[in-house]
């Protein structure tokens, strides 16, 4: 039976990458904060058959402690402060968690292992955040990198670091280069969850409006579920190597919007948007669409989901939840 250790295990992709991991008849192990995280329940009841370590990307000792008990095949570094606009409050975190945490799996990995340290594959979770300024559309693997916040900046070091690591001790490491990814699971502080829940609230008459920062900017969105299979293809291969992972389209937010409102019957949202600073960006990522040829290509991977499919999973999934909330079902 293969074993594999997943760091960011309760988050939206280390549930989805549990559950696939699970199918396929893998021994899966967590690696989660803290003795008292409030998401130990959920990752309990979702995906009862994990085993949970306990620990913190920035503490190597705890990442040797969960190596040490997992004995990974292969090992899932999806851990990280994760929320681009909280990343310019609290630039030194996240780099130590998003940056150097990535370093100290890489380490943690190459101390435990020594010279067998390339029979343990890692996969670094990688992000389009690190194109930001694109330099070219659409981004590739050879796009050059020019992040625009302190999240992207974390990644890029991240990223050069799997791939240093690659060159300098021959390990099987490689990096997903993933484009915006959403479902159910999503957080609620970004944008498409914060809008699936407040249409869902909206049409139920439990709130009046959702107030948004920049509705211009566009992203490459795609479902989690279907970014997960992508991270274990790649950790299938012979050979390690950075891929992006993407949908190959682009949307506005408005777009996001017109289809997550049309799915509840109302066709005149902008009344019911409001607009404030606060949750404008001091720099702003306008458009990222990727091309994921090399993944689709090399892996076989291809996205199941299309767009207007995810937001009404998304806007369905919170209906479902917001009417369970108040008794309604
Ligand atoms: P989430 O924000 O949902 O999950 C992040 C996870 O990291 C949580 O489990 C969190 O644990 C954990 N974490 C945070 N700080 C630490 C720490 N100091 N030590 C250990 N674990 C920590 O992110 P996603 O699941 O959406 O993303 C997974 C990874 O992929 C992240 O690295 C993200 O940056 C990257 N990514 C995501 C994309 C997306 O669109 N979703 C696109 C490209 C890259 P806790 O619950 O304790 O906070
Ligand atoms: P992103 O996702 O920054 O792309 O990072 P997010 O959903 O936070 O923002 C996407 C775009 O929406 C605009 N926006 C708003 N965003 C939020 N959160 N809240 C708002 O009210 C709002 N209004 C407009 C933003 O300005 C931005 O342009 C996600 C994370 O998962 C990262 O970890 C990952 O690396 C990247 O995707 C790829």
């Amino acid at each position: 039976m293969p074993r594999a250790l997943i760091t960011g295990i309760t988050g939206q992709d280390g549930l989805y990458l549990a559950e696939l991991l699970l199918s396929k008849g893998y021994e899966v192990y967590g690696f989660m904060r803290g003795q008292n995280n409030p998401k130990r329940e959920l990752v309990e009841s979702t995906v009862p058959d994990v085993k949970l370590l306990t620990g913190d990307l920035t503490d190597l000792s705890s990442l040797m402690r969960a190596l040490e008990a997992s004995q990974p095949d292969e090992f899932y570094n999806l851990g990280a402060i994760s929320f681009v606009a909280y990343s310019w409050e609290n630039a030194h975190v996240t780099s130590e968690v998003t940056g150097q945490g990535v370093l100290n799996a890489l380490e943690s990995v190459r101390l435990f292992a020594g010279k067998d340290a390339h029979t343990i594959r890692f996969y670094q979770a990688s992000s389009s955040e690190m194109f930001g300024k694109v330099q070219q559309v659409p981004q590739s693997e050879e796009t050059l990198l020019w992040p625009r916040s302190p999240y992207g900046v974390a990644k890029v070091f991240g990223h050069y670091m799997t791939i240093n690591y690659r060159e300098s001790y021959g390990m099987h490491a490689s990096s997903g280069i993933l484009f915006n990814h959403e479902s159910p699971r999503r957080g609620p502080e970004f944008v498409t969850r914060k809008i699936s829940q407040a249409v869902a609230r909206i049409s139920l008459g439990l709130q009046d409006s959702i107030t948004l920062g920049n509705l211009d900017a566009r992203r490459d969105w795609g479902f989690a579920g279907d970014y997960v299979e992508a991270m274990w293809l790649m950790l299938q291969q012979d050979e390690a190597d950075d891929y992006v992972i993407s949908t190959n389209e682009t949307h506005e937010i408005r777009e996001y919007l017109d289809l997550a409102f049309a799915h509840v019957g109302i066709e005149d949202w902008e009344p019911l948007v409001k607009q404030d600073p606060r949750f404008m960006r001091p720099a702003e990522v306008d458009l990222l669409i990727g091309d994921s040829t090399k993944a689709r290509t090399t892996l076989g991977w291809n996205p199941k989901v299309d767009f207007p499919s995810l937001v009404t999973m998304m806007v369905d999934s919170d209906l479902a939840e917001q009417k369970r909330l108040v008794g309604l079902s």
